[in-house]
């Protein structure tokens, strides 16, 4: 029994939803009821159990590259916005042309526009867990994304205005990949060229100073209603510094107590 209840809280399943499966199937709840057998059930069932988040922040606040180092150490799907808008511009599809005059403008791209691009796409990897990077980012997207679904954990990172022009300055990304390069916190082995597969760098139009600057101003306004709304339900966890590696090892210690790891290495030191 004690170990179901720490299962259950590990998993944040209710100990409701244990005893409505027990009498679901319809037999007593006895003392041997709680041996193996159900220990194996519900260890399926909570291991299975899908596991949903969203990570905010402003431009450079570092989303990105943690959401590649969640994915990575927790085994779950990182959906990307910005990177779904690239690939819509590459495709040249109706929504990618759309948004390509915002993006260069530093300005979001409308609400219905996004939802329409992101919502199917989530309904498709519907199985999975996943995590969202950078969608939502206005209070019509969490509407619109609470109605399809409910998520468990809202990642916020808080850093500095003056860290971010800095850091995205320096930003270098391979198209292909969505792989992220710094000069300064992690740079290619070789300059402007990908560590993979040899291919050139380039920098995001939308990181070039004007378009940088209308970035970083229209975060906070827009930000500040869709974190209150998180704050409000309770599944808000806000990291303020200056460096994604002091923040990482709190991430993912929240994560280790949310989410089954698939392998030993939660807490080991990431290489990006
Ligand atoms: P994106 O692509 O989502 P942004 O603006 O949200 O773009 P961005 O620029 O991708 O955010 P990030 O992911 O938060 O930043 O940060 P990152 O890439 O990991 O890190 C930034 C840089 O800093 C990298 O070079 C990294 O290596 C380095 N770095 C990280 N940590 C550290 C550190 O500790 N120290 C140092 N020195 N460096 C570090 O969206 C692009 C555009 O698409 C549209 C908008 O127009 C948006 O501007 N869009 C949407 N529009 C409407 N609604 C949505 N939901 C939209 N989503 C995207
Ligand atoms: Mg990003």
């Amino acid at each position: 029994m004690a170990a179901i209840l720490q299962l259950s809280q590990y998993c944040t399943f209710k100990m409701d939803s244990i005893s409505t499966l027990i009498t679901e199937q319809g037999q007593p709840v006895t003392s041997s009821f709680f041996g193996e057998q159900l220990f194996a059930r519900v260890t399926s069932t909570v291991m299975s159990r899908i596991f949903r988040a969203v990570i905010m922040g402003p431009p450079g606040s570092g989303k990105g590259t943690i959401s590649e180092r969640i994915a990575h150490t927790f085994g779950i799907q990182h959906l990307s916005s910005g990177d779904f808008l690239r690939e819509n511009i590459a495709a040249k599809t109706e929504a990618g042309i759309l948004a390509k005059t915002y993006i260069k403008k530093g300005l979001l791209v409308p609400d219905h526009v996004m939802t329409r691009l992101l919502l199917p796409r989530l309904e498709e990897i519907a199985r999975h867990s996943w995590l969202l990077d950078g969608f939502p980012r206005t209070l019509a997207q969490a509407q619109a994304l609470n109605s399809a679904c409910e998520l468990d954990v809202v990642i916020s990172l808080n850093v500095p205005f003056e860290t971010l022009k800095e850091r995205l300055r320096h930003r270098w990304i391979h198209p292909a990949s969505g792989r992220v390069y710094n000069l300064i916190f992690n740079p290619p082995l070789v300059t402007g060229i990908d560590d993979i597969t040899g291919e050139p760098l380039i920098q995001h139009e939308d990181d070039k100073p004007e378009a940088l600057v209308a970035r970083l101003r229209h975060y906070k306004d827009v930000a500040k209603p869709v974190i209150n709304l998180y704050k409000s339900k309770g599944i808000l966890h806000m990291f303020s510094d200056t460096d994604t590696n002091h923040i990482w090892p709190h991430i993912s210690s929240l994560l280790s107590a949310k989410i089954p790891a698939p392998r030993s290495s939660a807490q080991s030191t990431p290489t990006h």
